[in-house]
């Protein structure tokens, strides 16, 4: 029998279905996200997430991840609409499912489009990283940000950074699931892009960002990972988190010299 309950671990993640960003909440307004099935529509909805052939809800294994389809998921194509939004609005990324089974590490980068994000070139974004998480407590597996992304409703919600200048920006959210990463090429990424319309009267523009085919290795130890062990730690993958200039820390420091 040992053989078996050593296998039972695993079977879950065999067989559940991964998952794909339906919608996002920005300030409260529901949008609809891209949903794969969308492309066979004629005309395809304008949506202000990337479009993307996930239609399996598959993910990008780390073979490819120096290849475009790293960027905005599997032969990704411009979002053609945009999610108004402002320097410190919550925005809250509700996906179709999510497995317990898919621990792993949740991180949300922004990109300047310099311009028209419905026509930018998605190699050319460079990206900051502004939100992470991953490991909380625990071992073989333990308690990670995705547990509790499955028990908010299968969401993620975050905050546009509070001082960023107004402009067009690319939101890149993304959970990296660990259950099989104990094997080469086992990690798997689920990136989804999201356009955003970012108002409102910030000064920080972005600069220092990283392409997106330079994120991640196969041998990082945040992708290379056994999940199914007695680890006591987790290093997260990709660039540095980049928490951006607070507006209102800034406001209340420069009254302190008023
Ligand atoms: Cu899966």
């Amino acid at each position: 029998m040992a053989p078996l309950l050593t296998l039972l671990p695993f079977l879950p993640a065999l067989v559940a279905a991964h998952g794909h960003v339906q919608g996002i909440i920005a300030d409260g307004k529901w949008y609809t996200g891209w949903n794969a099935e969308m492309k066979y529509q004629t005309p395809i909805p304008a949506t202000a997430g990337w479009q993307a052939d996930n239609l399996d809800n598959g993910f990008i294994t780390p073979s490819q991840f120096a290849t475009a389809d790293i960027v905005c998921h599997k032969s990704a194509k411009n979002g053609n609409a945009y999610i108004p939004a402002s320097p410190g609005s919550k925005i809250t990324f509700l996906w179709n499912t999510w497995p317990v089974s898919h621990k792993g590490p949740v991180f949300d980068y922004i990109a300047s489009c310099g311009g028209d994000c419905t026509t930018v070139d998605k190699t050319k974004l460079l990206w900051t990283k502004f939100d992470e998480g991953a490991w909380l407590s625990g071992n073989d597996p333990g308690s990670w940000v995705t547990d509790d992304l499955v028990k908010n409703n299968m969401s993620w919600t975050t905050t546009i950074p509070s001082n960023i200048a107004p402009g067009n920006y690319v939101i890149r959210h993304e959970i990296i699931a660990l259950h099989a990463a104990s094997q080469t090429n086992g990690a798997q990424a689920y990136p989804q892009c999201v356009n955003f319309q970012i108002g409102g009267t910030g000064t920080q523009a972005l600069s220092g960002g990283v392409a997106a085919t330079s994120f991640y290795k196969a041998s990082d130890a945040g992708i290379l990972f056994n999940l199914y062990s007695k680890f006591t730690g987790y290093t997260m993958p990709g660039p540095v988190l980049n928490k951006l200039a607070k507006r209102d820390e800034e406001r209340r420091h420069a009254r302190d010299f008023e």
